[in-house]
């Protein structure tokens, strides 16, 4: 190949990365979801009602794997922007109706960061779960927040596959609560490998805002 040949086919491979390094950035930042906000309960309280789902069941990606948020009135959004008041207690309730993945690292089979490092599955209290048996993590790691999600066993009967997953379906309740700080905006994300199809479990909908990926606005 001749000099000048190559030059162009280098170039042309640089900027076909760059096109796409592009195209990654700009996908990512414009597809921000819509906010939902902890429904306030009294003086330095809110609620936050969130459901996991094995697949989301409509488009853009009807098998991804996904969270999902409930605002004050009982709508499900399909959303991981969360809005909770700060200096406050935020009383969690995380509907959960997927399968156990299990956790990678088993540290995490553990709560923290949360009121009396204890959580309730199915309203009995726990302060430590069989990390294989964990199916998601809600994790805010700024705040020092994670809480594994036990998953339903995997002959459950009833299971959901099209959200918003209904309270008749196979499901744990996992409660918890935990205190915010000042404002500000906060990642949160799952740290199960949960995003079947894609290479070890990351990937899709785990890098994505809105599926296993979100923002906690703390206002
Ligand atoms: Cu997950």
């Amino acid at each position: 190949m001749k000099t000048g040949t190559r030059l162009l086919v280098v170039l042309l491979g640089v900027a076909a990365g760059a096109a796409l390094i592009a195209y990654y950035i700009v996908s990512y930042l414009m597809v921000t979801p819509h906010a939902v906000a902890a429904t306030v309960t009294g003086p330095r309280q809110a609620r936050l009602t969130l459901q996991t789902v094995a697949s989301f069941g409509h488009k853009p990606h009807q098998d991804w794997v996904s969270y999902l948020a409930r605002d004050s009135h009982g709508t499900w959004h399909h959303t991981t922007v969360l809005k909770v008041p700060a200096h406050a207690t935020v009383h969690v309730t995380i509907y959960q109706y997927d399968t156990a993945t299990g956790l990678r690292n088993p540290f995490w089979g553990r709560p923290e960061g949360i009121i009396g490092d204890t959580m309730t599955v199915d309203g009995k209290p726990l302060r430590e779960l069989d990390p294989d048996l964990a199916s998601h993590t809600f994790a805010i790691p700024d705040l020092g927040v994670t809480v594994p999600l036990k998953g339903v066993p995997d002959n459950a009967k009833n299971q959901c596959s099209v959200a918003p997953c209904t309270l008749a379906q196979a499901h744990t309740t996992v409660t918890f609560a935990f205190r915010t700080g000042k404002r500000g905006k906060f990642r949160w994300q799952c740290f199960v490998p949960c995003a079947a199809g894609f290479i070890l479990g990351f990937g899709g909908p785990m890098q994505t805002l809105g599926w296993m990926d979100g923002t906690l606005e703390v206002v």
